[in-house]
């Protein structure tokens, strides 16, 4: 499967997905600490105190990366590891944390991309009321001065936030997600003042760095109606304004789609003038995390919204179900999902720029005689990387795909149960070993020159 030549092949991850050393080295608490050590947060009581222990093991895990041939590595930045109260002093390790880290990339032959937001907010802020309050945008911003001032002479890939649908929807609405607010009617205030805290963020990052390329990284999947009903129908171009163009109108058209601002008041969120000219700043790239394929049915119980999309619970085994291959998030392995994301992303929105930013499966994997026959993960990535393929063929504009993840990790309210990396960690004795997803990749990326 050959790809353009500058295409790049790369892995992603994030602070509290990896890091763990929680409270090491004058690291602040976040309020995933917070919420993983509120019992009955998280599956088994999962932590990430430790998970994949990369903060003391990076420079193993970076020679892995090189084993693989990596291209570049996307990673966040812990906000709380370098401002532990959020604003203010600066944690001097933990700044030199991440010199090391980048030096250890750029070393490796890496390219290392920065995410400066993966959901692990201060506590301190979120103390203050977190992205209910306006002033997040502005405490972002200033985050990401410190950031791009201490970091902007050697890291020139850039995003803002990941997934800022994900955190209103499931930190402050749904409850499962940290700060674990179940306060739907705040859900449209928290997704304008994360927009607005990434249009500053571009901003800062271009006035540090006019060299850089910033982008952010939208949660965007493939929308189908669960049946050819009017009804169902209408709840899927509902869907397609809330999940999508919620987030990619404001920054292509610099305005959000009508249903997000007539809401009623209790939904409503408030917006200021210029803050739409802000959040529009122009961007060199969108960053695309996708997984599987949204099949949505109208439904008079989502107050507010008129629909709901059809998802299986987690599992402990990947399944199959008429036929179709399921994995143990009960996510449907759908290969089209990147060639459609990538398509409505050029018929919609002129074809930006984009890197698949996520894109992988968990399934239950297992150690065998040191190897791990993963066969499943092989074939997802060899189908949805296909699915990319013809999206080139047909003039989409993506310029790299970067798998998720590089090692087993914290999933979220899911713990260590579900492993999505391409290579397998054991988290007792943390051991790695390479799966043979992994070493697919590997071979895949070396065909390329
Ligand atoms: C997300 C996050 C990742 C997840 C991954 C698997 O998309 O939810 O960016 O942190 O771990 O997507 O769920």
């Amino acid at each position: 499967m050959k790809f353009p030549q500058d295409f790049i092949f790369g892995a992603a991850a994030s602070a509290y997905q990896i890091e763990g050393a929680w409270n090491m080295d004058g690291k602040g608490e976040s309020i995933w600490d917070r919420f993983a050590h509120t019992s009955g947060k998280i599956r088994h009581g999962d932590t990430g105190d430790t998970a994949c222990d990369f903060y003391h093991r990076y420079k193993d895990d970076i020679a892995l990366m090189k084993e693989l041939g990596l291209h570049a590595y996307r990673f966040s930045i812990s906000w709380p590891r370098v401002l532990p109260e959020g604003r203010g002093a600066i944690n001097p390790k933990g700044l030199d944390f991440y010199k090391r880290l980048v030096d250890e990339l750029l070393e490796a032959g890496i390219n290392p991309c920065v995410n400066l937001y993966h959901w692990d907010l201060p506590q301190a802020l979120q103390d203050q009321g977190g992205w209910l309050n306006r002033d997040c945008a502005a405490w972002f911003a200033e985050f990401t001065s410190i950031i791009a001032d201490h970091l902007g002479d050697r890291v020139f890939d850039w995003m803002t936030l990941n997934e800022p649908l994900m955190a209103a929807a499931l930190g402050y609405a749904l409850g499962i997600h940290a700060p674990g607010y179940r306060k739907p009617w705040s859900m449209f205030r928290v997704i304008h003042h994360l927009m607005l805290g990434h249009g500053l963020a571009v901003n800062r990052i271009r006035s540090e760095n006019p060299d850089a390329k910033v982008g952010i990284a939208l949660d965007l999947r493939p929308i189908h109606p669960l049946s050819n009903s009017e009804k169902d129908k209408l709840a899927a171009e509902k869907a397609d304004i809330f999940m999508r163009r919620t987030f990619l109108d404001p920054i292509f058209q610099g305005r959000y789609p009508e249903t997000f601002t007539t809401r009623n008041r209790l939904f409503r969120p408030r917006i200021k003038d210029g803050d739409m000219e802000i959040i529009a700043a122009p961007l060199d790239f969108v960053g695309v995390n996708t997984y599987t394929v949204d099949r949505v049915r109208y439904s008079p119980w989502a107050i507010g919204m008129g629909f709901e999309t059809q998802m299986d619970p987690a599992a402990e085994e990947e399944y199959t179900r008429n036929g179709v291959q399921y994995t143990t998030m009960g996510w449907e392995v759908y290969p089209q999902v990147l060639y459609e994301i990538l398509m409505y992303l050029k018929h919609e929105y002129g074809n930006p720029a984009v890197f698949v930013t996520e894109n992988g499966a968990a399934f239950s994997d297992k150690v065998v005689e040191s190897r791990v026959h993963d066969e499943k993960r092989t074939h997802y990535l060899q189908t949805h990387l296909a699915g990319v393929k013809k999206a080139l063929e047909e003039g989409s504009n993506c310029k790299g795909y970067f798998a998720w993840t590089l090692v087993d990790n914290f999933e979220w309210a899911e713990g260590y149960s579900k492993r999505f990396g391409l290579v397998y960690v054991d988290h007792k004795t943390q051991q790695r070993t390479i799966k043979d997803s992994g070493l697919w990749y590997k071979k895949l990326i070396a065909s390329q020159k």
